[in-house]
């Protein structure tokens, strides 16, 4: 038996590890073995590679006594593993070969894994990203969060609209994780709480067990693992057998039913907060199980709390998290003998909380009287957070308002650092939604933009770019992403720019045939793919697009002789299930989808695609293959954006607005490769103020006008002038996003697009640009400015040496 040892193997090697796999883990033999069974095998081959530098990695951080990061976050949205570990491990190559020595194809092994989708966009997929590059810049951490058995609801059409049902990745076994049923706390929810001498104790009505799986997250190179925690709810007494024995077989597992549902379903929100209490528990649920977890770590190297920051960093991602800074303090109390006092600033200083919105709709709040009957004890303690806040600097209460518990507020106070994720939402946060909290702490507000992976962005999802990287610049650049800019100086090399251009192709064709084989439908790779991937919001604004794509088809067929630029418009994304609008928004584009393709005078010209079900694993695929990436949110509400990233990255310029990131990545790749348009953020603020602004945008312009007339008259329904006659009239009285402001601007931008398309040799350049000049982006950076701004922990690459982590 070849039992690994080192993070590498040979092919014979990996193959023999396979088949010990196969035989010993799967119980299958190889004449018998579905793909299932060699995927599994596969993962298990891999998992093993990383257990040794996972275990170093532990051995190292509880030697150097140092400080460690909690990153809690409610979504991971993790995707598929395989690539990820091959790639990481440096073992890609010989996968692929001892497979087909085994007779089985890698390329279809790796897509049979289904995606952990632990999330529900940005957020989620931003915690994945800073996963792989705490690992890769080898600083010990732990991410924390719920294992749900279902993720994000699969999203199917049914006549053009959206429909949902239950994502099932945990159906057959997930290779990557260990089950640790020893690592195991107790969560209370309810009850009241007693008072003796001024001691408090808890007497929770119900409680729950939250049970840890790990999965090691390995780092670039494999020289470092992480840990990814996260807590699936059981029963306490799993099964009532005189219940059963009563022959109420039902009854006799409701305790266990009632249980799981804590942690059964993700949420499917993102900009939207449910207020339901179910997700109050389960925000309670894993950040209660979290601290209790770090803490215990902490008690097993230091004898008593009062060194507690020096040793811990909690970031909060998100309010989602943000009972972690009253949890803390009750542990520190109630258990541990603190004084308040004492213990809200104890706590303060291990806890920092990212922004990730400024929209009202997404911050959350809770009603007292539910959140008190939750977690009383926590009510009472967040009554004494406030007292101190206000103790300390006067003012009014912040955190309670209207009747209901501000979790933003209370994250803001109980953190010493709280972040946005781009420049401009870091301002306008301090503008905006904290702007009193901002005059009161002003030196607590700081930015970190966001950033990606380039692992998986660039290196595993785009194979022909990565290969002309390297033999351009050499192979280094996927943990220095700066290094990009050595492109610079090929790009005015015509020959390079050719490669380029050919990656480009080889994506363009893979996703055509990858299309072609799932959807049925043949696209046109010499076209145009122009992409908007991401969630459903009226505030990204997918149906400006569609308006503008109706207009040009409008202006096809008025001019058929006209100099067009062919185009593939595709769109992928998911709305939440309750918000009606977004549903329409899919609908509509699904119904002029029909019409449009089905046009023989613009068929080789025009083809809308949008395939369902968007997510991880599609984004790689559609990324690599875009040459416009849609970027074009109402300014001053996207908070950063993260796509708009990976598509400069893999050489697609953005058109959009100077919203989220969008701004830095302009000033990075330089305007001449960015195609922006329209109102700024704060001019959008000051066109609210005008009466009837969207009505008078649409007069002013014939051409929304008539594409608005066209929907409200059933032109893409059939004749049902019903449908789309709420899209349509929102759009006239309301148009909260400005897409009838920003219409005509947007509509020129993408004719300078389609000039600029047409000249293939400057297309070339740009694309280059904005894959040399992105740099700057990679989440290495980002976490890197967390390490140093926020926690006080050293990473690979520091030379900075932080008094916090000098043990
Ligand atoms: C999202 C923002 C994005 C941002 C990601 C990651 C939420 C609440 N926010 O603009 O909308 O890129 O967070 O920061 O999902």
């Amino acid at each position: 038996m070849t039992q690994a040892t080192s993070t590498k193997l040979d092919k014979a090697a990996l193959s023999a590890e396979i088949l010990r796999h196969l035989k010993y883990s799967i119980g299958k033999d190889a004449a018998h073995a579905s793909r299932r069974d060699w995927r599994m095998s596969l993962s298990f081959a891999l998992r093993d590679l990383v257990v040794d530098p996972w275990f170093a990695s532990t051995r190292k951080s509880y030697e150097a006594k140092g400080k460690r990061v909690y990153y809690l976050s409610m979504e991971f949205l993790i995707g598929r593993m395989i690539e990820d570990f091959s790639v990481n491990l440096g073992m890609e190559e010989i996968a692929k070969q001892a497979l087909a020595d085994l007779g089985q194809d890698y390329g279809l092994i790796v897509v049979d894994e289904p995606d952990a989708a632990l999330g529900n966009g940005g957020l989620g997929r931003l915690a994945a990203c800073f996963m792989d590059s705490l690992a890769t810049l080898e600083i010990p951490a732990y991410g924390y969060g719920i294992r749900y058995e279902h993720g994000l609801f699969e999203q199917h059409f049914e006549n053009g609209r959206q429909v949902e049902t239950a994502e099932k990745w945990l159906t057959h076994r997930n290779a990557w994780e260990f089950e640790r049923p020893e690592v195991s706390y107790h969560i209370g929810f309810g009850g009241h709480v007693d008072v003796d001498n001024g001691h408090h104790t808890w007497h929770p009505a119900e409680q729950v067990i939250a049970s840890a799986y790990d999965t090691p997250i390995v780092g670039w190179k494999g020289q470092w693992a992480n840990t990814l925690r996260l807590w699936a709810a059981k029963s306490i007494t799993l099964f009532d057998l005189q219940k059963f024995n009563e022959g109420n077989y039902l009854a006799a597992t409701e305790p266990e039913a009632l249980a799981r549902t804590i942690s059964r379903v993700l949420y499917p929100d993102d900009t939207t907060n449910t207020g339901k209490e179910l997700r109050l528990k389960q925000e309670y649920f894993f950040t209660a199980a979290s601290i209790q977890d770090l803490l215990r770590r902490y008690l097993s190297e230091h004898s008593d709390l009062s060194n507690l920051a020096k040793h811990v960093a909690i970031q909060l991602n998100d309010t989602h998290p943000a009972v972690a800074g009253p949890e803390l303090v009750r542990l520190l109390v109630d258990l541990h003998g603190f004084d308040m006092t004492e213990a809200i600033e104890t706590a303060r200083e291990c806890l920092g909380y990212t922004n990730h919105t400024l929209l009202p709709e997404a911050l959350e709040r809770w009603p007292e009287g539910m959140f008190a009957y939750v977690l009383p004890r926590h009510h009472q303690i967040i009554r004494d957070i406030e007292a101190y806040h206000v103790g300390h600097v006067g003012g009014p209460s912040r955190i309670f308002e209207h009747g209901e518990v501000k979790m933003g507020e209370l994250a803001f106070i109980m953190a010493h650092k709280v972040n946005g994720v781009s420049a401009l939402h870091s301002d306008l946060v301090k503008q905006t939604v904290f702007h009193d909290l901002h005059q009161t702490y002003p030196n607590r507000i700081i930015n970190e933009t966001n950033g990606i992976t380039p692992r998986r962005w660039l290196y595993s999802c785009n194979p022909p770019l990565r290969d002309l990287i390297n033999e351009t610049i050499g192979t280094e650049w996927p943990a220095d992403l700066a290094q990009l800019s050595g492109l610079v100086p090929h790009i005015s090399d015509a020959g390079f720019i050719e490669k380029f251009d050919s990656a480009k192709r080889q994506n363009k064709e893979r996703l055509s045939n990858w299309m072609q084989a799932r959807h049925g439908v043949l696209l046109n790779p010499d076209a145009m793919f122009d992409i908007q991937i991401k969630r459903i919001h009226e505030y990204k604004r997918q149906h400006m697009n569609l308006l503008e794509t109706i207009a040009y088809w409008n202006d096809i067929k008025d001019n058929p002789n006209g100099n067009w630029t062919p185009r593939v418009k595709i769109f992928g994304g998911k709305a939440a299930p309750g918000y009606y609008f977004a549903k329409d928004i899919i609908n509509l584009i699904n119904d002029v989808a029909v019409k449009i393709n089905a046009d023989p005078a613009t068929r080789d010209l025009l083809q809308i695609i949008y395939p369902e079900n968007y997510n991880v694993s599609m984004a790689e695929m559609l990324i690599p293959a875009a040459d416009l990436s849609e970027q074009i949110s109402t300014a001053g509400k996207e908070a950063s954006g993260t796509g708009n990233m990976k598509f400069a990255l893999n050489g697609a310029p953005t058109i959009g607005t100077l919203d989220g990131a969008n701004v830095e990545i302009r000033e990075h790749v330089g305007a001449e490769n960015f195609f922006l348009f329209g109102l700024t953020a704060a001019e959008v603020v000051e066109r609210r103020h005008t009466h009837g602004y969207a009505r008078q945008a649409i007069e002013a312009s014939p051409r929304i006008a008539r594409v608005l007339d066209q929907i409200a008259n059933g032109e893409f329904s059939d004749g049902d002038t019903h449908r789309y006659g709420g899209f349509v009239h929102n759009l006239y009285e309301h148009d909260y996003f400005m897409v009838t402001c920003d219409f005509d601007k947007y509509y020129a931008a993408q004719r300078d697009v389609d000039t600029a398309f047409q000249d293939r040799a400057r297309w070339g350049k740009m694309a280059a640009m904005n894959t040399a000049k992105i740099g700057w982006f990679s989440s290495d950076r980002t976490i890197e400015g967390y390490a140093r701004d926020i926690w006080g922990v050293r990473h690979k690459n520091s030379n900075f040496r932080s008094d916090q982590s000098a043990a």
